[in-house]
């Protein structure tokens, strides 16, 4: 069973935009924006409803740099994440119900306070890479990683 998600950072170097996330899955860690893609809609189009969603910025240049599987052990579903980069948007991020939005210089990024994988991949994106990978977590400790595996790739 596979659940189809999606996470846009901005980067606009040295700063990656990172939000809060105020509530449900991942509560209490910063992360990218996104979610579930909907039913009748393309990945892109879930990419820029959640990063509008979330943030009330519009983006409408982006890449599509890495797809990230997740597993929960134990658990049927799988998690698959489309990560996507954004340089530019138009206004200005705005803190939501489930958001708040802070930049980040890229020297300064909050590992501790993020989902373990990111420090995996986040290095590869902010160095403009592509990625694909797959990671098992533990499910009665789920920030804390069993199997993991990132390769850099020329496309996604
Ligand atoms: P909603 O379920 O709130 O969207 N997401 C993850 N991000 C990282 N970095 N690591 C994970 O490891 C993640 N699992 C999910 C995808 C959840 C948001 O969180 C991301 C979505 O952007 C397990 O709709």
């Amino acid at each position: 069973m596979k659940k189809l998600l999606t996470l846009c950072i901005v980067h606009q170097h040295p700063k990656v935009l990172l939000a809060m996330k105020k509530r449900g899955f991942g509560a209490g860690r910063w992360n990218g924006f996104g979610g579930k893609v909907l039913e009748g809609e393309s990945i892109e189009e879930t990419a820029k409803r959640e990063i509008h969603e979330e943030a009330g910025i519009e983006v409408n240049n982006f890449n599509k740099v890495g797809i990230i599987e997740f597993e929960f052990q134990g658990n049927p579903e799988i998690l698959e994440v489309h990560i996507f980069r954004a340089e530019d948007f138009l206004g200005e991020p705005v803190e939501s119900e489930e958001m708040k939005p802070q930049w980040f210089h890229v020297d300064e990024i909050p590992f501790n306070e993020m989902w373990a994988d990111d420090v995996y991949w986040l290095p590869l994106f902010l160095e403009g890479k592509k990625f694909k990978g797959r990671f098992l977590f533990d499910n009665s400790d789920n920030n804390n990683i069993l199997k993991q595996n990132i390769v850099e790739v020329e496309n996604v």
